[in-house]
């Protein structure tokens, strides 16, 4: 190609779950223009202003390339080998000294958006062994992974709704209008929805904020943060007392849920969910009327204290319906390549251990990352010593941050692989920056399987990987050889007595690891699509621009796809049921949120929301994406405003039982009363962070307030949404004479 000459690519936006594709043209190194391609059969053209945050990451220079040390308050920068040997050694020290489950290990989103990640970065975190492995699941969608475990045999098995055919849309708790859909990748979403009302279908929201989503829809409710399980509870209900229920022949347990419901009437929810009654009973005739509805509920309804009970109530009111495995209701994706069908990936399971201080439960082999700081700070037998985050921001993107900052000073050693220098990395004694999303091949393992149609598409990197720079996938291999070849014990927390021991048990573990990492994840997706039933290749797909369409949701595959031995779905699986009398509770604590323990009001419900130019806690410091409107502001309604005398764009203090911040606060009618809302991510302006333009960004961390203490009573998922905090204008400086 000559230097001048254009050269058309394509390739997959990896910034959110949409995983849209992109056209891009190039001269040379340079990008021209990127835009959606029309011609793709999933995004079908859809791109949003995050995609132009790849290019300017990719230029970025706060961007770190190369690794890099802390030598007292400054960075320096340190050639691989020695990084990777140091790392390795300090690992090796502190699981010799203190037994593996003293390096913790904390797994951010952006791994599920990288192959090598999936690939060489899990397979380096199963070789550190420890029980102490923690990730964004449980800030996120934990509650969606269990039900399906308890319902379908599989925590990765997920009915995602079929919105280019349903005629009955009911959205819980997500806003799709901004983020694109999560746990159904839905590119162009406002498209999609355009199509569903042009069919005579509808959108029906239930959100304590009129957010984007609730604007487009057919109808918007109002409901109080943290009752959505009352008011799910009473829709199921109503479809019992009025005889709407028509399940499977394969879904059991039925008379049992018509029992647990009995007393969660529309009327004896309504006003602790402040939802009327009518508005509850038409909700659930007209969902189960609809011929064929999907039921979905997001962030919202899953980090909160009822989010399993929620995500279990919303698989129900599909099951009971009818719209189980339905065209036009909820269906199971069915990807080229099938890591739940090939066993690829467990099965999952609860409380095979827990927590040291606080006895929360695992799940699937993670623990609740609420506790985190916790594990760090208490002494005694089995404390945490050492962290490696990966593509991580607990600091800002777990409750309680700031006392996880504050916890991560007390490490022995901590190392990030992360290519910025953010709240969390900066805590660290080495960073090991990967290359970028441009920089690498890719193919979305795990969205094609939330995806509301089938789709497969892989994409050569952009740009060929700079001489100095690392794969995420060859980081972890190389940390994962030099980790075997320093021999660590298998527990225990007494030196090794013997090195001619140490050195022969090495060996083996230096071959077998060899083995496990020695595929690149190029090479392991193509004899995944080799596998599968597609018969697709990595060679065949990157010669198809945007992939092959393998069509839209299927219905009808259950039981089979089930991946339970019973071969049935058992609709009230104990683990759910227990949890009812908590909802019981809740529904006769009407005052809940008036008076709290410690004698502090606490009168409003915080909860979050998500931008379309903020992705998460990371990608602030790029100027192109964060222009525009300030975003930061905690909304509120002006007559929660006016009852306390703040004025809109006034400085607030926000108070929760785990903290406080200072934030400017914008009137919004959009808001339920008693309810605000802030997003997360923000409040960059923190000791070592080095993030250009974000670090000058206002706004606070909305994790200062939320409290790691609370989580939700099945699974110990972190409660984000529906968190009890007071409001009063910030104090006024003190004149000083
Ligand atoms: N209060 C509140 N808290 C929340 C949420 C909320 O709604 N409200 N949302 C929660 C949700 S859903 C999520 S998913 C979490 C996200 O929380 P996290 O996953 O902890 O954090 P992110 O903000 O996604 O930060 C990603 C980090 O990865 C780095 N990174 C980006 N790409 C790569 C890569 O390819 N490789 C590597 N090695 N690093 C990379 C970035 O520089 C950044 O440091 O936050 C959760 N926290
Ligand atoms: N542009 C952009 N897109 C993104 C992201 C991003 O940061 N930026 N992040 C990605 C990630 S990691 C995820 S997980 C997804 C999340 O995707 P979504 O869940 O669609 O996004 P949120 O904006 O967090 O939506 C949560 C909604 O729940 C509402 N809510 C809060 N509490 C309650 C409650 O108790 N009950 C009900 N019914 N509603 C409640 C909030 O008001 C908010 O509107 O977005 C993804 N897409
Ligand atoms: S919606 Fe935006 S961020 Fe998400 S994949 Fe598409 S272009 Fe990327
Ligand atoms: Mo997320």
């Amino acid at each position: 190609m000559s230097d001048d000459a254009t050269q058309t690519r394509y390739i997959s936006c990896v910034l959110c779950e949409a995983m849209c594709g992109l056209e891009v043209q190039m001269r040379g190194e340079e990008i021209v223009s990127m835009r959606g391609h029309e011609a793709d059969p999933l995004s079908r053209g859809h791109i949003c202003p995050k995609a132009f945050a790849l290019q300017d990451l990719h230029e970025d220079e706060d961007r770190l390339r190369e690794p890099v040390k802390r030598v007292g308050d400054e960075w320096v920068t340190i050639p691989w080998d020695e990084a990777i040997t140091l790392v390795a050694d300090r690992l090796a020290a502190v699981q010799n000294g203190h037994g593996r489950d003293a390096v913790a290990v904390y797994l951010g989103n952006p791994n599920v958006h990288s192959i090598g990640a999936l690939t060489h970065g899990v397979n380096f975190v199963r070789t550190l062994r420890s029980k102490n492995t923690y990730s964004a699941t449980s800030v996120d969608q934990l509650p969606h992974q269990l039900v399906s475990w308890l319902l379908y045999g599989h925590q990765f098995l997920i009915p995602v709704p079929d919105i280019d055919r349903t005629a009955y849309f009911l959205v819980l708790g997500g806003n799709p209008m901004a983020s694109n859909g999560s746990i159904m990748t839905v590119p162009d979403f406002p498209g999609r929805l355009r199509e569903l009302r042009a069919r005579g279908g509808r959108m029906v929201v239930f959100d304590p904020r009129r957010t984007e989503t609730a604007k487009v829809a057919d109808e918007h409710h109002f409901v109080c943060p943290g009752t959505d399980a009352l008011l799910l509870l009473a829709m199921l209900n109503v479809l019992f007392a009025e005889d709407l229920a028509r399940p499977a022949a394969y879904v059991t347990g039925v008379d049992a849920v018509r029992e647990a419901v009995a007393d969660f009437t529309p009327e004896a929810v309504a006003s602790v969910c402040r939802v009327p009654a009518d508005v509850i009973r038409r909700t659930a005739r007209d969902f189960a009327g609809a011929g064929a509805a999907a039921a979905y509920g997001r962030l919202g309804v899953s980090t909160q204290a009822f989010g399993s009970l929620c995500q279990w109530a919303i698989h129900a009111l599909n099951a009971l319906t009818g719209n189980l495995d339905r065209e036009g209701g909820v269906c199971f994706p069915t990807p080229a390549i099938d890591l739940v069908g090939r066993g690829l990936l467990g099965k999952g399971h609860l409380g095979a251990w827990r927590t040291r201080v606080r006895g929360l439960p695992e799940f699937g082999g993670e623990l609740p990352v609420a506790a985190l700081a916790e594990e760090i700070t208490t002494p005694g037998e089995g404390q945490v010593r050492a962290l490696v985050t990966m593509a991580g921001n607990p600091v800002s993107s777990t409750p309680g941050g700031q006392h996880l900052a504050a916890a991560l000073d007390e490490l022995d050693f901590m190392v990030s692989v992360d290519f910025y220098v953010n709240e969390t990395t900066s805590h660290a004694d080495v960073i090991l920056p990967p290359t970028g999303p441009l920089e690498r091949d890719h193919y979305d393992l795990i969205f094609h399987s939330f995806a509301v149609r089938n789709t497969a598409r892989f994409s050569k990197a952009l740009y060929d990987r700079p001489e100095e720079a690392r794969h995420d996938w060859e980081i972890y291999r190389d940390l994962a050889l030099a980790l075997a070849d320093r021999g660590r014990k298998a527990s225990g927390s007494k030196s090794s007595g013997s090195n001619v021991i140490g050195a022969i048990k090495a060996l083996p573990d230096r071959v077998a690891t060899e083995a496990r990492f020695r595929l690149s994840p190029t090479q392991q997706v193509d004899a995944l699509l080799r596998l599968g039933n597609v018969g697709l290749s990595v060679k065949q797909l990157a010669n198809t621009p945007g992939g092959r369409d393998l069509g839209p949701l299927r219905g009808g595959q259950l039981p089979d796809r089930l991946q339970n031995d019973s071969r049935a779905i058992d609709l009230a699986p104990p683990i759910v049921m227990d949890d009812l009398p908590r909802a019981k509770a809740l529904l006769a604590q009407q005052d809940s949120v008036d008076q709290l323990g410690d004698g502090e009001r606490r009168d409003l419900l915080l909860v979050g929301r998500r931008h379309q130019r903020d992705n998460n806690s990371w990608l602030h410091n790029q100027v192109r994406l964060t222009k525009g409107r300030p975003r930061h502001q905690l909304l509120a309604h002006p007559e929660d405003l006016a009852a306390r005398g703040i004025h809109d764009g006034e400085q607030v203090r926000v108070e929760s039982a785990a903290g406080s911040i200072e934030v400017e606060v914008a009137a919004s009618e959009d808001m339920m009363t008693g309810v605000v809302s802030l997003p997360h991510g923000y409040g960059h302006n923190r000791d070592g962070v080095r993030l250009g333009h974000a670090t000058a960004l206002p706004g606070a961390s909305v994790n200062d307030l939320t409290d790691p203490q609370v989580v939700d009573g099945v699974g110990a998922n972190a409660v984000m949404n529906g968190v009890p905090v007071s409001l009063t204008p910030a104090a006024q400086p003190v004149p000083t004479a």
